[in-house]
């Protein structure tokens, strides 16, 4: 996404986001999905899918499997997140250990004589997809302990140049002029690191009903030891944390036409929750897509979000994004004409490459839930319905039947999203658009495997930058759209709300 800023919009993009910025609910529908190719459903099939997916207060057994025949069965240590789709033909393992490869490769600087490993750099944040995706979970805000090593980026950018007509609202924003669009914790040799990443907190107690109370830590980031001078009067950051990558195929497969149903933009039913999609320009199939991927949906495939990964996080280029790939600026010319490795083309990592990674970071299983039967997991079932959580982390779907791909075909699943954007009001917004969405505004996060966080990735840090170091925390902070819901779970008999908690653990 971080390179889709950066490349210069075509006329014809230009001429087709213009047409979107005033596209009505109606037109969105007819959205492509050119990254897939699905049989379309029956009337019956419809009918069925809507039934299954109805958010009923009877718990259905299909529930105990989020990733229906794709689920994994429990585990409870830290490669929870790691096993591959349940149902993958046993034929594709060797792929999905060939992309396991790639994700876990520490790249080095090119030039250098191992020829497939080269190209890190000349700026990155990390030298592995796995650095960040800690053991293919989250990341978390830097501690002491980490040694200068993140787990999570500053995004950048500054508002957009003075923009007329439709588009003036779509284009909300450019790369910072000198440091780009992300912010680089290293260099490789002779390239200065762009800054160090630091963190305070400020902390202060929210009475809960029943003489309860919890602690929210507030953050704020600071970019220190600025490498190439100020940065832009005007630039906005936007923390993010690595978010857990289970399940993402599927999510990838749900119907767009799905999703668009539970928008409702204008929040025309009065319930005060008014779900957006984000519609992006994909870069990979050039043309406008629904955004899926990232805190802000703001990729439409996990092939674009690998690949912009590889890019913007480690400096690889791809056949997506060739080389000069990374953040190199035009201010930053040293970074611009720093050898890369790869193929004449400019491709670090061979398209066959990027699509193993892809392929692997598709078909991470989602675990089978824990305990989905326990009295206080039911009970919790119900709080959770009551206090309106299900407004936007919308239980279940159905992905596409998809003859070609049947480890994600037709699958009912349970990932607690409905992948639109929510204004989560002040307490949560990071001030800076991007693509279609606002400063305040969020993806709703998927819940699924959720309670098995700090089993796989060592420390719990919930929500888009990683402050809440529990999901209680997490829940508190919801605000904005949100707000009704939060205050319901303030009033909640102390009971009902670990209740609820013990449900959202069990996901
Ligand atoms: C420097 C840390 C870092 C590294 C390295 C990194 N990521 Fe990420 N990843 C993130 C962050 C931060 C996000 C959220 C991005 C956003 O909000 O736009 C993310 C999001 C994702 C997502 C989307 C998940 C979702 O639920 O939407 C995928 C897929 C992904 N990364 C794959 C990869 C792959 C593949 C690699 C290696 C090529 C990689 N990442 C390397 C930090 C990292
Ligand atoms: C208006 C929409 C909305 C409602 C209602 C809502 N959420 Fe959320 N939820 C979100 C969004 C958006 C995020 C991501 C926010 C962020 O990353 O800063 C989120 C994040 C979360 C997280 C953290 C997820 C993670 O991966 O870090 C938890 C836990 C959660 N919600 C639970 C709940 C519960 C429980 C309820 C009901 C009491 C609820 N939410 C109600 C939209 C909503
Ligand atoms: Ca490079
Ligand atoms: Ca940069
Ligand atoms: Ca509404």
């Amino acid at each position: 996404m971080l390179v889709f800023l950066r490349n210069p919009w075509s006329s014809m993009a230009r001429h087709l986001l213009a047409g979107l910025a005033v596209a009505t609910a109606a037109a969105a529908q007819d959205l492509g999905e050119p990254h897939l190719t699905p049989v379309s459903r029956t009337p019956d099939e419809a009918a069925l899918v809507a039934t299954l997916t109805a958010i009923t207060p009877k718990p259905s057994a299909a529930e105990a499997m989020p990733g229906g025949a794709a689920t994994v069965p429990v585990r409870r240590d830290d490669e929870a997140f790691s096993a591959p789709s349940g149902n993958l033909p046993p034929e594709r393992l060797a792929d999905f250990r060939a992309g396991k490869a790639l994700f876990a490769k520490l790249w080095i600087a090119a030039p250098s004589a191992l020829v497939n490993s080269d190209g890190l750099g000349p700026l990155y944040n990390a030298r592995s997809c796995q650095a960040c995706h800690v053991r293919d979970g989250r990341g978390h805000p830097p501690t002491e302990a980490d040694g200068g090593v993140a787990t999570m980026v500053l995004r950048l950018s500054i508002p957009a140049l003075a923009e007329t007509g439709a588009l003036a609202d779509y284009l909300t924003t450019e790369p910072d002029p000198v440091y780009g669009s992300q912010l680089q914790d290293f260099g490789t040799d002779g390239h200065p690191a762009e800054y160090r990443l630091k963190v305070t907190w400020d902390s202060y107690a929210v009475p809960l009903s029943g003489g309860e109370t919890a602690t929210l830590r507030r953050p704020t980031f600071h970019a220190a030891d600025l490498g190439y001078g100020p940065l832009h009067p005007d630039a906005m950051f936007s923390p993010r944390v690595a978010q857990q990558l289970i399940g993402l195929g599927l999510l990838e497969a749900i119907p767009a036409a799905d999703i668009l149903a539970l928008a409702d933009p204008e929040d025309a039913d009065g319930d005060g929750i008014s779900g957006r999609p984000n519609v992006v320009w994909s870069a990979e199939f050039d043309q406008p897509m629904l955004g899926r991927f990232g805190h802000k949906a703001l990729v439409p495939t996990i092939r674009e979000q690998s690949a912009a990964a590889l890019a913007a996080d480690m400096g690889i280029a791809t056949p997506l994004f060739p080389a000069p790939a990374g953040d190199c600026t035009v201010a930053q010319a040293d970074c611009r004409a720093a050898p890369h490795g790869g193929d004449p083309a400019g491709a670090e990592l061979a398209a066959v490459g990027l699509d193993l990674l892809t392929f692997y970071s598709r078909n991470l299983g989602v675990p089978a839930r824990r305990d989905p039967d326990a009295a206080d997991v039911l009970r919790g079932r119900e709080v959770f319905h009551q206090t309106g959580c299900t407004a936007c982390h919308q239980p279940g779907f159905v992905t596409h039947r998809l003859a070609d791909q049947p480890e994600r075909s037709f699958q009912l699943i349970w990932p607690y999203t409905d992948l639109l954007l929510h204004d989560m009001g002040p307490g949560l917004a990071d001030h800076r658009p991007e693509g279609g969405a606002s400063g305040s505004e969020w993806r709703t996060a998927p819940l699924w495997g959720i309670g098995l966080t700090a089993t796989v990735s060592g420390k719990a840090g919930f929500l888009h930058d990683g402050r809440a170091q529990s999901l209680l925390e997490a829940i508190l902070w919801h605000g904005g759209e949100a707000e009704a819901s939060r205050d319901r779970v303030v009033a909640l008999p102390p009971a009902d709300r670990a209740a609820l908690i013990r449900f959202v653990e069990s996901l």
